[in-house]
């Protein structure tokens, strides 16, 4: 294959360095028309490489009649036409593993941040409020209901943060795994009327776009928070904003948004949300992790050997 590289959305300077320090890198998000770019210089890569943020559409993959792999920056597939690249025989890769960690972190960072009001706590003493007034009290996060929607890895990583609060945890997925010492519900919505605190980690895509929806939020109990380190799409935005201004939910914690980097008007005026930039895989240890993984997976293309995160 050519060793000619399509970079579909920037990634991290160091990993653009490695690359192209080894291959003839191309940047589809600088070419002024990219469709025009594509028709005339398409059949050159080989290699594409995205973030999981971002993805690549079938549109673009129809121009590249000799790519062999997509490496994906990221875990998320959601945004890859998975289906397209398999009758295509186009290689899928991902960071496995290299961000599970970070992510799961980022979860008890917004869980903690939105039960013990951290952020509202830090603006009460820089505005001096706390010369004239007592801090509001928040909501206690140990020995609490935990329910975590999608018990994939990110899932068990955040389950096992939560049993080091002594909290009861409750999950739903596809199917049940009875090694896990947790409680299993059939459904999104017995997820719902057992959490004090529900947490998005579910994987983003087609089928759990907006399943997170007005009736979820309606069995969620009223003092609940929903935290979401998974996909803006999972989570009906419209129903999540209206859920919190007519309080059938206490708060939110998102670092993920359906029109990402536009963040709803409504939740930046809101104080019962903590609002984060897709930053949870965002740490220099993770990204370094990352970076290396997509450069291994690019090297073992072109030099003709198996690909160690493929998916597909
Ligand atoms: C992104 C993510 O890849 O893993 C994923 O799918 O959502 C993130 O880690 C991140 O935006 C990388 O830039």
């Amino acid at each position: 294959p050519t060793q000619h590289v399509l970079l579909i959305a920037p990634v991290m300077d160091a990993l653009q360095q490695q690359l192209d320090a080894h291959y003839t890198v191309h940047r589809l998000y600088q070419q002024p028309d990219a469709a025009a770019w594509l028709a005339e210089n398409g059949a050159n890569v080989g290699a594409v490489v995205t973030r999981g943020d971002v993805g690549v559409t079938s549109a673009v993959l129809e121009n590249l009649p000799q790519v062999g792999v997509i490496a994906i920056f990221g875990v998320g597939t959601d945004a890859v036409d998975l289906e397209y690249a398999r009758r295509r025989h186009i290689a899928v890769t991902v960071t496995a593993g290299a961000l599970t960690d970070d992510v799961a972190d980022l979860a008890f960072g917004l869980l903690l941040s939105s039960a013990r009001q951290l952020c509202l706590g830090d603006r009460f003493v820089r505005e001096g409020r706390w010369l004239q007034e007592s801090p509001a009290l928040a909501t206690q996060v140990s020995r609490k209901r935990i329910g975590i929607f999608g018990m994939g890895n990110i899932g068990r990583a955040i389950a096992r943060r939560a049993s080091g609060f002594d909290m009861d945890i409750y999950y739903t997925d596809r199917q049940a795994d009875n090694t896990l010492p947790y409680h299993w519900c059939d459904d999104v919505l017995s997820l719902a009327q057992r959490s004090d605190f529900f947490v998005v980690a579910v994987s983003g895509g087609k089928e759990s776009q907006g399943i997170v929806n007005h009736e979820v939020f309606q069995a969620l109990p009223a003092h609940a928070l929903v935290i979401n380190i998974a996909r803006g799409s999972i989570i009906n935005e419209p129903d999540l904003i209206a859920a919190l201004q007519n309080g059938d939910i206490a708060g939110a914690g998102l670092d993920v948004f359906v029109d990402e980097p536009n963040v709803p008007a409504e939740f930046i005026g809101m104080d019962n949300v903590v609002l984060q930039p897709h930053v949870a895989s965002a740490t220099h240890e993770t990204r370094q992790r990352m970076s290396h993984i997509v450069f291994e997976n690019v090297q073992a293309y072109f030099n003709g050997q198996p690909l160690p995160h493929r998916i597909n």
